[in-house]
This record gives C-alpha cells, structure tokens and sequence, in this order.
C-alpha cells in the first residue's frame, strides 16, 4: 500500500492544481516586484509589469535568475523578507569561494517540512518509522530538511548526520532503523560495508531510503537494493528552492513528483531560453510560489532532464521529473559537495610556483569520490627542491579544503604537460559512470 501525506494536494485534478499555481504566481511575482530591487529592475528592463502575469503560461515574460546572482548579492541583496522574520539561513557552494545563501521565514521552514512529509510518506515511513539521517546537519540542506520532514510525520529520528561508517552500522542494527536517508554513494558504502563485516542482514529491518544530492544511475539502484535490501528511492531538491523535496519519488519508482503547489517547474532549452514542451529534454527552471523570505523567479538549476504529467500509478497527479540526465554547466558533485572547477582555479592562481594548467581527475572507488588536483609546476620551481615542492602541495591542499570544503590530491606534473586546447580547455576527466 502506497501512503500518501496529503493527497489532497498530491492528487489533485490537475487543472485544480493549475488555478492554484496561477492565483499564487500572481501574488509572488507582485510581491518581488515590490520588494527585491533586482527583480524589479529586471521586470522594468523587460517592460513587465506584475499585472502582466497572469497565468503559468505568462512564465517566459519574466527573466530569469542565476546561481551568480545569488553570489552578486550576497548575503542579503534578495531577500525579500525583512531580516527579522527570517529564522534560518542555509547555503551550498557557489562558483567562487563565496557560499550561495537561502534566507529562509518560518513559513518557508514549513513549507519545506511539508516538501519532506510528503517525501517520506512515500516510502511508507510513518510514526512507527525509525529513520536515520546520515545527509550532513549544517548549512547543506539535507541533514535539517530530512530532520525535519521526519519529526513532522512522528517518526523516531535519528540525526547522525554524515560520516563515522561504524558507528551508523551500529545504531541501523541495534535501533532498528526502517528508513535511510543519506547520499546513494554513501547507502552504496554502507551496504559494501555490511557485507565486508559480515554483518547478518536478516537482523536488520531496513525498508526503505531516500537518496538524492547527487547523480546517480539505475544500476546503483539496483546495487543499493540488493546490499541493503531496501526500496531506493531518488530525491531532489536545491538550497535555493528549499532543500531535499523539492521532488521525490514513490514507491513505483517512475520519476520523481514535483511539489507543484509550491514551486513551478518548467524545461526550456539552455540555448535559446524558450519554454519547452513536457516530454523534452532541457534545463530544469523552478519559480517559487510559496516561500516569503527569498523568493525565485524561474531560477536556472542547470539540471538538465525531462518531464511528464500523466498520472502516476501511486494516484499522484503532481507533474513527475526523469531521473538527472547531466548539467548544463561544469558543476560536478564529490562526495556530496558541488564543486565548480572556477573555484579550483581561483585557488590555484594565488599560488606561487604553480601555472594556470590543472586538471581535476574524478574516480570513485568503494562507493567513495576521489579528486585529484594535477597542475602544472612552473619552470623556475620544476628545478627547486623537493622540500618546496611539498609545500606548494600542502598550500594548495589546504586553501582547496577551506574554498570548496572538500580533500583533494594535488599531483603536482613538470610545466607543459598538461595537454593544451585549442578550443574549450578541458579541466574534468570523471571516471565515474554516472
Ligand atoms: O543537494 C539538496 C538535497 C539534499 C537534495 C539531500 C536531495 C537530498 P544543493 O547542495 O544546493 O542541494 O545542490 C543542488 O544537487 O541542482 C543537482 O545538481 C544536485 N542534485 C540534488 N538532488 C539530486 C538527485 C541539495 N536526486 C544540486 N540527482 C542540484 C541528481 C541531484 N542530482
């Protein structure tokens, strides 16, 4: 049996559920304009007015927003909220050193709970579910949104956040975990670690996880399913919309349910900027029609992936999203954190020693992601001592660990031997298949 946590919502007709996106379009898009300069000015610039927005179909009048506008104004430039009736600040990393921040009210805080309710539910967690969050606790969203979206349907909680493998094992046995919730490479090295410890799986009562923060395959799918015996669910979401459940998969595991009577989501073609059909593929844009404290107006996520609204079998109507086919732009994720290869080479510029031709090497062994940081030393240092050398190494490790947040191997490679481009210089090789 398929729960379902508000099925008023999550079945309804989808005209219903259109009117209601129109009547709250119309009101977040005047709010903007009378409160976030930038849209104003953007609006103006476009010679749209509010009243010009009428309908969902009235979308592609407004312009749109970027991740570098978040950067531009950062911290506050978009809220829209006065600073006091914000009540939670969350970020992830943008395209330089500077976070990218959400400022959240306490309605926003709710409707993100709400997001999440919805989520779980559809794995069948409920009050007798014991559900342990292994997504990181801090101002990446996953840890809180899955905390929260927990305690609202009277689960017992768990709030392990990220990392310490054994001592996750333990608590999933000894408490009797039913639901998961953490990235799929991590459920992937739980299950590999259960098998390497030989740990009994029957003592377990593993049933379901919700994985997402990342890309990953069907064959992972299957992978997690099999190690962990549970149904593998994906979910999306991002800091700027609200966090994880934005969208979620059920238990039918045909595409993930967009939270429709909060956020709008449209495809358009990254090329040209136009709206396209259900059904083809392109770059996910999202419009926010619920939230108070920072509102966005069809903000690019650069995912890219395809949409559909016939009616699932579950019973939801709510439009449903493929799994992520890609991005758009060079972000790549690592274990968890997004990483723009800019912000690798904002570091490596500031170094002594080193020339502007890197390369960032991806692989992932054991269900974990490596990135190795291959750049090339400059002539005058290639002759220097091992000793200088070693720092350089330490420096860059260091700087890239407090920039991006993550560890990387620094191999540092004699001068020209980065190959050279002609064309788009090509800084990624990713190994993973994802
Ligand atoms: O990753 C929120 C989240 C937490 C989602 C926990 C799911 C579970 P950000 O750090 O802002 O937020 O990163 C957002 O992560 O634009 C996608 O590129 C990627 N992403 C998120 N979910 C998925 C997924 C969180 N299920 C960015 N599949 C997004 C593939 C995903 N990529």
């Amino acid at each position: 049996m398929n729960k379902i946590w508000n099925p008023q919502i999550e079945c309804m007709d989808r005209s219903e559920i259109i009117k209601l996106q129109n009547e709250r379009l119309r009101n977040v898009v005047k709010y903007e304009y009378e409160r976030v300069p930038l849209y104003r000015e953007r609006m103006d610039k476009k010679g749209v007015k509010p009243e010009d927005i009428r309908t969902i179909d009235d979308l592609k009048y407004l312009p749109f927003t970027e991740k570098t506008d978040l950067r531009d104004t950062f911290p506050y430039g978009l809220f829209a909220a006065d600073k006091k009736d914000i009540v939670r600040i969350q970020g992830s990393s943008g395209t330089t050193g500077k976070p990218i921040v959400s400022g959240y009210t306490q309605n926003d805080v709710d409707v993100w709970t709400e997001m999440m309710a919805r989520t779980l539910t559809a794995g069948n967690a409920d009050q007798d579910s014991i559900v342990q969050v292994c997504y990181g606790y801090g101002l990446f969203t996953g840890g809180l949104g899955a905390h929260q979206g927990a305690s609202k349907i009277g689960a017992m909680t768990i709030p392990m956040s990220s990392g310490n493998t054994a001592r996750q094992l333990i608590m999933m046995e000894e408490m009797g975990t039913t639901h998961l919730c953490c990235t799929p490479s991590y459920a992937l090295y739980l299950g590999e670690s259960i098998r390497e410890q030989g740990i009994d799986r029957s003592k377990l009562k593993l049933k379901c996880g919700f994985f997402g923060a990342e890309p990953w395959t069907e064959e992972m799918r299957k992978q997690i399913e099999e190690l962990l015996g549970v149904d593998a669910l994906d979910i999306y979401g991002l800091t700027e919309i609200a966090g994880p459940g934005v969208s979620f998969e059920c238990l039918e595991k045909a595409g993930m349910h967009v939270n429709e009577d909060h956020v709008i989501p449209e495809i358009i073609d990254p090329a040209t900027e136009m709206p396209l059909p259900y059904g083809e593929k392109g770059e996910l844009v999202f419009t926010t029609i619920t939230k108070t404290g920072m509102p966005m107006l069809r903000y690019r996520t650069h995912d890219i992936c395809r949409l559909h609204d016939e009616k699932c079998a579950c019973g939801r109507t709510l439009v449903r999203m493929e799994r992520l086919m890609g991005r758009t732009d060079d972000m790549l994720i690592i274990r968890g954190v997004n990483v723009f290869p800019s912000q690798i080479e904002s570091v490596l510029v500031g170094v002594r020693g080193v020339a502007p031709h890197y390369m960032l090497v991806v692989d992932r062994q054991k269900a974990t992601d490596s990135l190795e940081v291959q750049v090339e030393v400059t002539d005058d240092m290639f002759s220097d001592s091992i000793g200088g050398l070693d720092s350089i190494k330490k420096e860059i490790g260091e700087k890239i660990k407090s920039v991006v947040g993550i560890k990387a191997q620094i191999t540092l490679v004699a001068p020209h031997t980065i190959p050279r481009s002609e064309g788009k210089a090509k800084r990624i090789i990713d190994k993973r298949k994802l």
